[in-house]
């Protein structure tokens, strides 16, 4: 059995049909671990939903803001914006059971060894906080009403830290920033949202969440996606970057959880 973890699709299917015939992937036998962000501005998002979905057996699928924002977008809370491209699957007549599925999915995942989320593990947070607060979140997206209200409240940057006696949706919103929206820190532990780029260009006072100066260590090594720009390169032992840019015309890569290794396949839109 193998474990491939894989970074964000994006509605990529080819480059994803192509990394699962390269790994000679194996239903009987292998585990995919998808980083989130399923779906959205790549070409086919129904079709990279529904695949996914298929194999629902065989996936843990962690959610991504993407992810999030469509289902927002399908329940009526939220406008889609210009960029989405997920109409189709809006208009399809499966999409009831593609959201049913979504919203079973975690926002974080994990083994004896490794962790799985979309954007990052807040550094300020152990391992048990982590998956209190994800498990929290979880609830919230299991219940129909209660999911109403977290979807309506879900977009804003504040709060920007973790404050244990936060509650209600700024406490959802900010337990969702952080395992889907974090890349920058700043020293005081503070988000930042506006920074997407490479590493060489963050601004001073702020770090990357996995190179905060005081990140609680895990027990287990953390592996997301989100951030196409870093390329992969965290620089970082216990922290592995999986999005190499697949919908921006980079590559879709899998990393083997068994044996550290990658395969990828290139963008074909
Ligand atoms: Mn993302």
């Amino acid at each position: 059995m193998a474990i491939y973890a894989i970074g964000d699709l994006q509605g990529c299917y080819d480059a994803f049909t192509c990394l699962l015939q390269k790994l000679h992937f194996n239903p009987d036998r292998d585990q995919l671990w998808l980083a989130g962000d399923l779906v959205n501005r790549g070409p086919q998002s129904l079709r990279t939903l529904q695949h996914c979905y298929d194999l629902r057996d065989n996936v843990v699928a962690v959610l991504g803001n993407h992810d999030l924002h469509m289902l927002a977008v399908m329940e009526g809370c939220l406008s889609p914006k210009r960029k989405d491209t997920f109409q189709d699957i809006l208009n399809a007549p499966q999409r009831h059971k593609l959201a049913q599925w979504l919203h079973q999915c975690p926002l974080m995942h994990e083994n004896e060894d490794w962790v799985l989320c979309h954007a990052g593990i807040y550094p300020g947070w152990d391992l048990a906080t982590a998956r209190r607060c994800a498990r929290e979140v979880e609830a919230v997206l299991a219940n129909p009403q209660e999911r109403q209200v977290f979807f309506t409240h879900m977009y804003g940057n504040e709060p920007a830290h973790w404050d244990e006696s936060l509650q209600g949706p700024d406490r959802w919103r900010t337990i969702t920033n952080f395992f889907t929206r974090m890349r920058l820190v700043d020293d005081a532990g503070n988000m930042d949202f506006k920074f997407k780029e490479a590493l060489t260009d963050a601004p001073e006072g702020f770090s990357p969440w996995f190179a905060w100066h005081n990140r609680v260590p895990l027990e287990k090594k953390i592996l997301f996606g989100h951030w196409a720009a870093l390329e992969g390169n965290t620089h970082c032992d216990d922290a592995i970057g999986l999005d190499t840019g697949c919908v921006w015309g980079n590559q879709l890569s899998a990393y083997c959880l068994e044996t550290g290794r990658w395969t990828r396949c290139k963008c074909q839109h």
